[in-house]
């Protein structure tokens, strides 16, 4: 077989641009705020009879990070894309020259790179975890909760467990973090439980992140503010439970400063805040040479980017069970022809065709699409 650098790789004739919105189950509520649809960016990269698919996880509003959906599509639309279409790329490594030199933007730039990994494993008539690297037809999952009233979380909790979940995330924000935690772990002294502050708290409140010590945390995730890492170096000092950055890490420095500081003993990792596939691999791989376990973090995407994560969490130091749960828990029906379900804890890899081995349901696509354009050379 020719290597696949020496192959003539694949030109990317036009690309679609949509806004899709699909209305969650339930209202997802976490320390910024409250989901109630899921709006997202789909892009589809169409080249040689094959099409390359990906969403990009920013929000309408800054509030998870600073990227929003209005400034994605026009840096996707006026930017990106017009570098992109039109030429020939041998590999996604190719895009690196493209995307590397503007500033911010990583889930803008992931979305591309993302399609790009699929319709380049497409053309190479494999899966994407192959391409990726991975290994495994299935991979662990857990659940995360929305900040919800006692009882609504233990019934939920009570559910996941049910399921055969592998690990429980619960939402906690000031005035709803110690109380609910000592409920879940009381009623459920076993299970793998972790929880997500998604930056509520500042260094001033460690006694409550002491007080957590408590209930044998897998992790706290993010409790600290977005464009920290610092006073998480301190707070981990102060507390023996593992502290897992999210918001913090968009890049493999970022990634290897955390971790020459010990402000996180654990990492997660979201392909789309962290600008692709490639930025994706190095902070695994950086976090493999610290010891650190990773595992595989979500914004409440669609089956498209459901099937991305499962794919990069094939790799061997996603140790630690993701966010990838069943689609059902959120949605009423996807966007993709297969349903994505978890059984047993464990989500199977997506395996109709080639790359993320889901397919797009086009008709069901046409009734969520907000907006849609065409970018040609
Ligand atoms: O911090 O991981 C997060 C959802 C939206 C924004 C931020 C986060 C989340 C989740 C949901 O935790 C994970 C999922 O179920 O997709
Ligand atoms: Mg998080």
């Amino acid at each position: 077989m020719t290597p696949a650098a020496l192959r003539p790789g694949i030109r990317v004739e036009c690309a679609e641009l949509r806004i899709v919105s699909l209305p969650l189950l339930t209202p997802f509520v976490i320390s910024t705020g409250t989901m109630k649809a899921k709006t997202f960016p789909l892009l589809v990269l169409k080249g040689e009879g094959i099409e390359g698919v990906a969403e990009a996880v920013m929000d309408p509003q800054p509030d998870y990070l600073e990227e929003t959906i209005a400034g994605a599509m026009d840096f996707l639309r006026n930017v990106l894309l017009p570098q992109i279409v039109g030429k020939r790329f041998s590999s996604p490594f190719e895009l690196e020259p493209i995307l590397a030199p503007w500033r911010g933007h990583q889930m803008a730039k992931a979305a591309v790179e993302m399609a790009f990994w699929d319709l380049w494993s497409k053309s190479l008539g494999i899966p994407l975890r192959a391409a990726l690297g991975g290994i495994g037809d299935s991979v662990a999952v857990g659940v995360s909760l929305g900040i919800a009233p006692v009882e609504t979380t233990l019934e939920r909790v009570c559910e996941a467990v049910g399921q055969g979940y592998k690990r429980v995330k619960l939402k906690i924000a000031r005035g709803h973090d110690v109380k609910i935690v000592e409920a879940v772990r009381t009623q459920f002294p076993e299970i793998k439980l972790t929880v997500d502050a998604n930056t509520d708290y500042q260094l001033s409140h460690s006694s409550i992140m002491q007080e957590l010590d408590a209930f044998d945390l897998d992790y706290i995730e993010q409790p600290l503010a977005y464009d920290d890492i610092r006073d998480h170096a301190k707070l981990q000092s102060r507390i023996r439970t593992a502290i897992c950055l999210d918001e913090s890490i968009r890049s493999a420095r970022d990634a290897r400063v955390a971790l020459e500081m010990d402000a996180a003993r654990v990492i997660n990792i979201k392909v789309g805040r962290v600008g692709g596939y490639m930025s994706a691999r190095a902070i695994h791989d950086t976090c493999d040479a610290f010891g650190v376990p990773v595992w595989c973090g979500g914004m409440l995407e669609s089956g498209i980017g459901r099937a991305h994560n499962i794919h990069l969490s094939t790799l061997s130091n996603f140790s630690k069970p993701g966010d990838t749960s069943s689609a059902s828990r959120y949605f009423h029906r996807d966007i993709v022809n297969e349903q994505l379900e978890a059984t047993n804890g464990r989500m199977p890899l997506p395996q109709n065709g080639p790359g993320i081995g889901v397919t797009l349901d086009y008709g069901f696509l046409d009734t969520v699409t907000e907006t849609s354009e065409e970018i040609l050379p």
